[in-house]
């Protein structure tokens, strides 16, 4: 019979490659999408399929990560044999406003997860693995680089402070009751369906919208941060590989190579043949109280347990980043070109867009933390 697998953040960047990936393994998918005013399933729109076609493999749920009576029904209903908790308030800067927001949906709502799936598996007599979407954001201020699953957390944001005590649920878990539950700690992974307050895919849509004299001006914080970033697409085969082994446990996910924000400026507006200097401006907003200055990941045990390794450079991740926004910006280009406004994100109006925000963009309230 075809395995089952239950995401939560199935519309997000990582759940919609994880769906892909297990799709294609020939797993039945159910995904657990918040209500919402708008559409929030472009990511996974390519992947639909209508309920009255034959052979659906795809299903979504409402649901939210704050429910858990409705986490609990979702399980009865859909039974899966594995679960990946992918679900968050995955922005760092945002964290820092909605710091207790930010708790209850990455930390508390993890834990009325992890609950729903110790009493299914109970109930039901069944198994069950788990999935948990753990983060290098958890080394923190521990610079004692490459960070591997042996170095110490020293989390420096509510978003991180959230997710240790989640990765701490998920092995009380594992170690309590006996639940087949891992954590990955992912390093940061980009692609084009990064969401675009990410600072890679910020930089990415401004170049090319630059490129295309459709924007004038990008404004970011701290350029001399350094990340470990890997592609997306990569590293949900490492979530899916994690929960194939004989015994849970927890595992680095990194390419083992970093570079700062200045770097990637440079690599990305430098495949358009600009220079960043001209066009980046400085915008206190965009620093944050405590920042992480350098997460290396050292993914050795990874590598030896699970033989899974990164196949995309930072560089051919950026080029296939602008690769995709070109593409996006001439469209808004032909669209202005034909005489039409374009809808384009607050974030960019914002970066210094031309035309000026209209009144629509302009009353939006300010969003200090992308
Ligand atoms: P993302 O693009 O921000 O997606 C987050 C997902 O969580 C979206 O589907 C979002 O739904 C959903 N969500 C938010 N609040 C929810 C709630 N209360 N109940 C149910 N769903 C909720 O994040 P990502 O980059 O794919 O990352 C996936 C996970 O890995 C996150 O837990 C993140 O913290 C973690 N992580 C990411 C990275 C990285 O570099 N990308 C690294 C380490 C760990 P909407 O579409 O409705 O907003
Ligand atoms: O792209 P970022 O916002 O990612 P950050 O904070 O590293 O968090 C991401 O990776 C984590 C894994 O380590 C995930 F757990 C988390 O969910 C998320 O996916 O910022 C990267 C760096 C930071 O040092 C930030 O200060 O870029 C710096 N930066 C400089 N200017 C900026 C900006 N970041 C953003 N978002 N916007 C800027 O204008």
């Amino acid at each position: 019979m075809a395995r089952r697998a239950l995401i939560t953040g199935i519309t997000g960047q990582d759940g919609s490659y994880l769906t892909e990936l297990l799709l294609g393994k020939g797993y039945h998918v159910h995904g657990v999408v918040r209500r919402s005013s708008v559409f929030t399933t472009e990511r996974i729109d390519h992947l639909y399929q209508d309920r009255h076609e034959t052979d659906v493999r795809l299903h979504l749920h409402y649901g939210d990560l704050l429910d858990a009576t409705g986490l609990h029904r979702l399980m009865t209903e859909t039974q899966p044999d594995e679960v990946y908790n992918l679900a968050a308030q995955s922005h760092v800067r945002t964290s820092f406003d909605q710091p207790v927001y930010t708790a209850e949906v990455v930390a508390v709502g993890t834990l009325k997860l992890l609950e729903a799936v110790r009493d299914y598996r109970d109930l039901s007599g069944r198994a069950v693995r788990f999935y948990q979407a753990s983060s290098s954001e958890m080394y923190g201020s521990n610079s004692q680089a490459p960070q591997s699953e042996r170095t110490p957390f020293h989390p420096r944001s509510p978003y991180a402070c959230a997710k240790v005590h989640a990765y701490w649920q998920t092995i009380n878990h594992r170690e309590a009751y006996g639940l087949f539950a891992c954590n990955g700690i992912l390093f940061n992974h980009e692609s084009p369906r990064r969401g675009e307050t990410f600072v890679t895919r910020k930089i990415t849509r401004a170049a090319t919208r630059i490129k295309l004299g459709l924007q004038n001006a990008l404004y970011l914080g701290n350029l001399d941060a350094k990340r470990d970033w890997g592609f997306a697409g990569d590293y949900v085969e490492a979530m899916w590989l994690m929960l194939q082994q004989d015994e849970p446990d927890d595992f680095v996910v990194a390419t083992g190579q970093c570079h700062s924000v200045r770097e990637f400026l440079d690599e990305a507006f430098g495949c358009l043949d600009l220079d960043w200097r001209r066009y980046v401006r400085f915008d206190a907003r965009y620093l944050r109280p405590t920042e992480v200055n350098l997460l290396q990941g050292d993914a050795a045990k990874a590598r030896e347990r699970l033989a899974w390794r990164p196949t995309v450079t930072m560089a051919e991740l950026c080029r296939m980043m602008v690769d995709a926004d070109l593409r996006l910006a001439q469209r808004e280009r032909a669209l202005v070109d034909a005489g039409h406004p374009i809808d384009v994100p607050y974030e960019t109006l914002e970066s210094g867009s031309i035309p000026p925000p209209s009144p629509k963009a302009a009353s939006q309230p300010v969003a200090a933390s992308k």
